[in-house]
């Protein structure tokens, strides 16, 4: 790993939290910053004893998007493998194993936003900054924004903020559904924690398949989603978890499950 570290990785129990440590820049992802999140990213994904993922950005804010200073220069061959790159990172994000939570304080705009987009839950804190500003340098977005947004707010929305490149607050954000909750910014990590601990009661396994079923269900049409959601959900009773899971049930007790 490199020794800057504009990406930390720090360990609370089952819990990962890769925090974006490029303050002065507003954690600009540059390419060292997304090649130290793949590395990241390349060790968690086979860590079992790793449970659920926070992504947060150090300082006042989450992250103000691609470096721009960085990409002025590109390229129309590099942009591409630019963008190519960082999407490569996102999408990785994306398919953890691990159920992936982004606390976004202050601004997440352009890539910012792209990569809380590439969790799978996202909190906010009161006064975050959510935008796609884009279209105000003259590109779009290149981090997977422009086919995440409207499969998690919907094309009109998502149309309105990548057109206008205006931002949206958190309040906003929520009512879109981009966020889940707002809380103060001082409880927004214990937010992350609270949430982690809610899903560290449920089957790893399970989650997985959740995450499996939705993920890749979005790349095919309906049919073939339905096809994989009853494969998934066969394999599941393949699983000591859903026998747990049921056999607690009928039993009225709490379940214990052991990730198998
Ligand atoms: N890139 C590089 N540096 C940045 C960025 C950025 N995106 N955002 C902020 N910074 C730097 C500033 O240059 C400044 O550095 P310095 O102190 O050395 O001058 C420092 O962070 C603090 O920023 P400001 O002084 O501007 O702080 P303000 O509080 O005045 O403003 C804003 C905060 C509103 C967030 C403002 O910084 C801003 O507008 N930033 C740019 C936001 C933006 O346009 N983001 C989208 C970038 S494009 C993108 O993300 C595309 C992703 C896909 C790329 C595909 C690859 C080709």
């Amino acid at each position: 790993m490199s020794e800057q570290q504009m990406v930390q990785l720090k360990m609370e129990g089952p819990v990962a939290i890769l925090t974006l440590n490029r303050a002065k820049q507003l954690n600009a992802l540059n390419r060292q910053v997304l090649t130290e999140l793949k590395e990241h990213l390349d060790a968690l994904q086979t860590q079992k004893d790793v449970r659920t993922v926070l992504v947060t950005g150090d300082g006042r804010a989450f992250a103000a998007g691609a470096d721009i200073s960085q990409m002025n220069n590109l390229t129309p061959n590099e942009a591409q493998e630019f963008a190519q790159f960082g999407q490569s990172v996102f999408s990785q994000l994306e398919a953890l194993p691990q159920p992936t939570i982004a606390l976004v304080q202050g601004y997440a705009l352009g890539g910012g936003m792209e990569l809380a987009m590439a969790c799978d839950v996202r909190i906010a804190a009161q006064g975050a900054k959510f935008g796609q500003p884009e279209v105000t340098l003259g590109i779009l977005p290149g981090f997977g924004g422009s086919q995440r947004l409207p499969r998690i707010v919907g094309q009109g929305r998502a149309l309105h903020i990548m057109l206008s490149g205006e931002m949206i607050d958190a309040e906003q954000a929520l009512s879109y559904g981009l966020v889940t909750a707002v809380v103060p910014p001082e409880q927004l990590l214990s937010a992350g924690f609270e949430y982690a601990d809610k899903l560290h009661k449920l089957g790893p396994v399970a989650l997985q398949m959740v995450k499996r079923a939705v993920y890749e269900g979005a790349e095919t049409d309906i049919q073939r989603g339905l096809a994989l959601e009853a494969a998934l959900f066969g394999s599941c009773f393949t699983t000591a978890d859903r026998e747990e899971g049921m056999t607690a049930f009928l039993e009225r007790r709490k379940p214990s499950f052991t990730g198998r």
